[in-house]
């Protein structure tokens, strides 16, 4: 019997770049000079296939042409059935603190152990190409490789969900998906099918809320929260168990984009999500998430107006607050789209030692889904031994052959009990680290019903909407015009109106229906508690720091360069990324020096920018007013509700834009104004200027000027 010492030699070390080194052996090596076949034979010409003649047929025996060509029919796998949209990250988890007072997983003790992780980030609707801004849910998959295996976070930037067994999981994809007779629309909630099914199963509502407001848009995979969302169990030393909800925290904050702004980069950037996470680990500007949760102890299982199991359901964190146990950074991008973020298999079922399910349906459900779909998905039962997929932890078992077997196992037993190896590989004790089932008491009869327990299904969904601050209570009405608007069926548009949101609130449902011409109900179906969670609002988020966001600065010859140089030096320090755009791609002269253009009106948009600055200068600002596209830039950035700030007769050119309700100084003129998030200011004080706009930056979007409908962008 091996000791626990020898528990600890058994397990290798783990560091955050093990999993790194352990990939080396998968990676090509890059002094590859020469072209070779799968087999090793070097080529020596790709370009012409074997033919009978210069101008006759291709000949058989081109064993090359056939290996490049085969394997090329067959380069493409299904994609996922949802979250098949997705982009990844390498990086490590490093616990606060031993959190062994909630769990015994090995990865959870050690403050100063640094545990390899791969995160894959995803839009739920929309098939592999589709566009990154659209709104939908966002999934946020976690694999730990844990010294005590694999163990996988599985989850979304909501909460909540749609539905509350898994078994209604096929109907509620169906229905959102593209319809199947043409195939449109996608990556959308936006149609009949979706609205039909959501209408006629109401404990959808509280989801449907979290769909249209603003986390449906996150203005970056680094800037939203995700949630385990299901209740889990924590599993100490001592074999006690605990629920647990899991959190994870963005360092920068929750950041969203606007509709408007989130439909135009979905033709204009399409992959806008992907390249901020990219670029941002490129740039060093790693992003960070802390891993945070929300305990109950057994005995308060019951304890809460709402059942724990049902994953419609969150714990609101003023009930249980949420404590911080560890922080998880990202600090290396994939070397190989495919081979990582493609073939990463999560699956809810891998867990460790310390953690442990609960009886959710929707759990119970996932627990069978994510293997199952792995098995056609990557084509067989031997996907683990994928690079991106393979643990850390040693291997041992009797699983043998199938489809791409990588393992070359020895010997003649693949069988338990055996004496041909010595009864090896052995059961693990619980006290070798084996896994043991928490042990809870199961009675009750077989039945297809839905428990009591689950049946309220709209307190949470008023929770959500009395949370909320005005600015995000109208983007949930407007996304709810927009999207019951492209219902074709008056009766569904109907239906969701009196049968969810009239239960919801009552002038909620007013609202929404007077924007899609349904007669709006007379009363509420259900009153109002009252109740709020100041913790579900974004305007309660991160607000002090401008790192990492992008600010354009419009300048064209003639620009003044003192005010750029001040500006620019000033936001970078602060960790802000500042971009040159102008009309053509050449450097642009000033009174003084060069500046080196990062892209053009053409090429980029405000919609790619959290804020815009111009800079004085005559001729610089005086060719700006006659630029068409210029001008649209700060309108649209100004309808987007984003920091605009000018210097000297940069002032000038904003006048010319005509901002709507916003009274500009006199260019000339000393001072610093901020007027619903536009700065202006005379060059005489640009300290005082650069802190205004900094300022209004870290604010991120000034809702004040949101209804100034009149602007032309
Ligand atoms: Fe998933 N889900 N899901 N899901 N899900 C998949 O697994 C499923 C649910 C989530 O980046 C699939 O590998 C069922 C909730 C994420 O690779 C599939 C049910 C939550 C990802 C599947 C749910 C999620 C998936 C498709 C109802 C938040 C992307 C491809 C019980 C907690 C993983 C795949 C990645 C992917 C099934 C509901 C999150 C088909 C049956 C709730 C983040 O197995």
């Amino acid at each position: 019997m091996p000791s626990s010492d020898d528990k600890k030699n058994d397990r290798r070390s783990v560091d955050e770049n093990t999993k790194s080194k352990d990939l080396e052996q998968f990676r090509e090596s890059s002094d590859d000079a020469y072209l070779t076949s799968e087999q090793g034979v070097r080529v020596n010409h790709t370009d012409d296939s074997l033919k009978a003649g210069v101008r006759g047929p291709t000949i058989m025996e081109d064993f090359h042409f056939r290996e490049k060509m085969t394997h090329f029919d067959h380069e493409r796998i299904p994609e996922r059935v949802v979250h098949a949209r997705g982009s990844a990250a390498h990086g490590f988890f490093q616990p606060y603190e031993n959190a062994a007072k909630y769990s015994k997983a090995g990865f959870l003790q050690d403050p100063s152990k640094k545990t390899p992780v791969f995160v894959r980030i995803s839009t739920v609707v929309g098939s592999r190409g589709s566009a990154d801004t659209v709104r939908d849910v966002r999934g946020f998959s976690t694999k730990f490789y844990t010294e005590e295996g694999n163990y996988d976070l599985v989850g979304n930037n909501m909460p909540v969900f749609f539905i509350q067994d898994a078994i209604k999981f096929p109907d509620l994809v169906h229905a959102i998906k593209p319809e199947p007779d043409n195939e449109t629309p996608q990556a959308s909630a936006a149609h009949d099918t979706f609205w039909d099914f959501a209408s006629l199963t109401p404990e959808s509502t509280h989801m449907l809320m979290w769909v249209l407001s603003d986390r449906a848009l996150p203005r970056s995979l680094r800037m939203m929260e995700a949630f385990g969302v299901h209740t889990f169990r924590l599993i100490d030393a001592d074999g006690k168990s605990r629920f647990v909800k899991f959190h994870w925290k963005p360092a920068l904050g929750v950041h969203s984009l606007v509709w408007d702004e989130s439909q135009k980069l979905a033709g204009k950037d399409p992959d806008f999500s992907r390249k901020d996470l990219w670029e941002a680990i490129e740039n060093g500007d790693y992003p960070e998430f802390e891993l945070g949760i929300q305990v109950v102890e057994e005995d308060d299982e019951h304890s809460f107006d709402f059942d724990i199991l049902d994953d419609t359901k969150l714990i609101p964190e003023e009930e249980v607050p949420v404590t911080p146990i560890g922080k998880m950074t990202l600090n290396r991008n994939p070397d190989n789209f495919f081979a990582e973020t493609e073939q990463v298999a999560f699956q809810v079922g891998n867990v460790v030692p310390g953690i442990d399910f609960t009886n959710d349906p929707m759990l119970q459900g996932r627990l069978f889904s994510y293997l199952d779909t792995q098995l056609i998905r990557l084509g067989g039962p031997n996907f683990n031994e994928l690079p991106i997929n393979r643990p850390v932890a040693d291997v041992h078992n009797n699983q043998r052959d199938g489809y791409g077997r990588q393992k070359i196992n020895k010997g003649k037993g693949a069988y338990l009990p055996n004496s041909v190896r010595g009864g090896c590989p052995m059961h693990a004790p619980e006290n070798m680290g084996g896994y043991v089932h928490h042990a809870e008491k199961v009675d009750g009869h077989k039945i297809r019903e839905r428990s009591d327990s689950f049946k309220d299904h709209f307190s949470q969904a008023t929770l959500f909407w009395n949370s909320m601050s005005k600015p995000e209570k109208d983007h949930i009405v407007k996304a709810a015009h927009f999207e019951l608007g492209k219902v074709k069926d008056k009766e569904i548009r109907k239906r969701v109106i009196y049968e969810l949101f009239n239960h919801v609130d009552h002038a909620f449902a007013v609202q929404i229906a007077k924007g899609v011409g349904i007669d709006p109900p007379s009363s509420g179906a259900t009153k109002n508690h009252g109740k709020k969670s100041p913790a579900l609002s974004m305007e309660n988020t991160v607000k002090d720091s401008i790192k990492t966001r992008k600010i354009a600065v419009l300048a064209l010859e003639g620009y003044n360069h003192a005010h750029v140089s001040a500006v620019k030096s000033a936001l970078m320090k602060e960790g802000a990324q500042v971009k040159i755009i102008s009309e053509r791609g050449d450097p642009l002269q000033s009174d003084k020096d060069k500046l080196e253009v990062d892209m053009t009106l053409i090429t980029t948009g405000s919609i790619m920018f959290d804020a815009v600055f111009i800079p004085g200068g005559k001729d610089s600002a005086g060719a700006l007013k006659k630029n068409g596209t210029a001008v649209h830039f700060v309108n649209e950035a100004f309808k987007h509700c984003k920091p605009v700030a000018a210097m000297g007769e940069g002032v000038d050119f904003l006048k010319a834009c005509r901002l709507p309700g916003i009274q500009l100084p006199d260019s000339e003129k000393s001072g610093v104004t901020n007027e619903k998030g536009v700065v202006a200011g005379n060059p005489d004080n640009p300290d005082s200027f650069i802190k205004e706009f900094i300022r209004a930056i870290a604010q991120h979007r000034h809702w004040d000027r949101e209804h100034i409908d009149t602007v032309p962008a």
